[in-house]
């Protein structure tokens, strides 16, 4: 009798009801395989609130496609018989189910992609590899805007993705007159306002046994595994981004960018990790973030800001990692290559700004963009940290973190070690940044007001160091034509300041 049955893959960070492997699936034939196994628990060295993540809602997701009718093949990383790899696991399940095809929707990281393409060749059956439908543009469609681009600026992509979608549009022209409301992205937080408090979820049956599991299986990763508050299935997920709208949407665009002691989440919808893993689909985050702001009458510069994050940065550096991989990862701008230092993986550091960075990130697998990018990420670039370190931190540690988004992320925005080919100007700031977005340096020993010596906010003297370093890369970039300005006009003996703070500092840098 001729074999009709497939089996259907279902990834981690594939937890979609409308996912494109499960398309057309026969209710009677087929068989899902979700499986937890120690290859994706290990390649890098997970966060817990990661690993428990992930793993509850692979769980949560299973049960519902069961009550759904659909017959799943579930393996716990501590089944007996796990074999630990993809490729082990779609082999036993081929010899239980006799499939006569394989059918995945393509992996969100290459190093995957790379293993379905294999199994043509290892398995005796057909391997079907379906598109990854939930994202706005398709890998085929941004290699061809790519191609009609002489830089692949993320601006640019945003206007085409805002033209495709006719979101924010106005007959052809941006809702509002302009493009980008970054500008009104900026504002400090007033001391006076309190940011309203999130409430957890219970520690359901599934949540207890997975956090049971990692605290067991994987003591010395990093991070707490308590308090564990993320929403594990999509019912959940749709609480938190309700909230969202109801509760911080209004405030979010003005102080996107805002820094606050112990506020670890402020404004931000905290949604990345449902996105990314598929709780919750981009399409319908935007559409629903659009409607609120008809609906209540919101300024332009918060749901600018919101569909710029989604639309734009989102589908804009999964394309660049799908035209650029596998070499992407080689460059190295400015052969930085000091290792990360250890309180990286303790917080215990005297720079303010970034013990409080780094503990929100240990705390909760979650620093919001501007505690990655301009004091975690800055601290990188300034003190040249080693690119593959920095970038397994941060796919290490943080909840929404797989490569193809942490990847360009960290290799093109935070480091530039891309050599420029995502982010126009390196990303590298002083204190006086720091100081004007955050109320961190009054609780810091440093004093970011003086530019030198022992008491001197290390980011300052690192800022004018880094960019004294690397003149011959950066001073004809026409974005840093003031601080080059600034730095011509400095004095020699000022300059030599400048490198004896910072060789001290980097010196001591453990
Ligand atoms: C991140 C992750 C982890 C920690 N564990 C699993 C797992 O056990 N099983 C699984 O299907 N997926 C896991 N994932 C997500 C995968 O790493 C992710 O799907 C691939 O990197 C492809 O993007």
């Amino acid at each position: 009798m001729k074999k009709t049955r497939s089996l259907r893959l279902i990834l981690g960070d594939q937890l979609s009801p409308d996912i494109s492997s499960l398309d057309n699936i026969s209710l009677a034939e087929d068989v899902v395989l979700m499986c937890e196994v120690k290859e994706e628990a290990t390649y890098v060295p997970h966060h817990k609130q990661k690993l428990a993540f992930i793993f509850s809602a692979m769980r949560h997701f299973s049960a519902d496609l069961q009550d759904n009718g659909i017959n799943v093949d579930y393996t716990k990383l501590d089944d007996l018989n796990n074999t630990g790899s993809f490729s082990g696991e779609v082999k036993r399940a081929l010899q239980r189910y006799k499939c006569h095809k394989i059918i995945v929707t393509e992996s969100g990281e290459w190093r995957v992609l790379q293993m379905f393409k294999n199994w043509r060749k290892t398995f005796d059956v057909e391997v079907e590899i379906r598109p990854d439908t939930r994202f706005l543009c398709s890998i085929e469609q941004f290699k061809q805007w790519a191609d009609s681009q002489k830089q692949l600026r993320m601006e640019n992509f945003y206007r085409y993705m805002r033209k495709q979608t006719g979101w924010l549009m106005d007959n052809g022209k941006p809702l509002g007159g302009k493009w980008n409301y970054d500008n009104a992205n900026r504002k400090a937080l007033p001391k006076t306002i309190s940011v309203p408090v999130r409430k957890p979820f219970e520690i359901d049956r599934i949540k207890q046994d997975v956090m049971d599991l990692v605290a067991r299986r994987f003591p010395d990763n990093p991070g707490e595994i308590k308090p564990f508050n993320w929403a594990v299935s999509r019912e959940q997920a749709q609480t938190v981004f309700k909230t969202f709208i109801n509760t911080y949407l209004e405030n979010f665009g003005q102080f996107q960018d805002a820094m606050k002691t112990d506020e670890d989440f402020l404004y931000h919808a905290v949604i990345s990790p449902y996105i990314n893993t598929g709780l919750l689909n981009p399409r319908e985050v935007c559409e629903a973030v659009l409607k609120a702001g008809k609906k209540k009458s919101l300024p332009i510069e918060t749901i600018e800001g919101f569909i710029r994050q989604v639309l734009g940065w989102r589908e804009y550096v999964r394309g660049i990692y799908w035209l650029k991989m596998p070499e992407y990862v080689e460059s190295n701008t400015f052969d930085a290559n000091r290792p990360l230092p250890g309180f990286f993986w303790t917080a215990d550091t005297d720079l303010f700004c970034l013990h409080q960075s780094i503990k929100a990130s240990l705390n909760n697998a979650y620093a919001h963009h501007i505690q990655r990018l301009m004091i975690i990420g800055n601290f990188a670039l300034l003190t040249g940290l080693t690119p593959e370190a920095v970038e397994e931190w941060y796919l290490s540690v943080y909840a929404d973190a797989f490569e193809w988004v942490e990847l360009p992320n960290t290799h093109g925005m935070v480091l530039y070690a891309d050599e420029g080919l995502l982010a126009s100007k390196p990303y590298a700031a002083s204190g006086a940044y720091i100081h004007r977005m955050s109320d961190y340096c009054q609780h810091c020993d440093y004093n970011v007001k003086e530019k030198n010596g022992q008491n001197a906010c290390p980011f300052n003297y690192l800022y004018w160091y880094f960019l004294d370093k690397n003149r011959g890369r950066l001073s004809q970039n026409q974005r840093l034509a003031m601080p080059y300005r600034t730095l011509t006009k400095m004095t020699k003996d000022k300059i030599k300041m400048v490198r004896k703070d910072a060789n001290a500092f980097l010196s001591g840098l453990k």
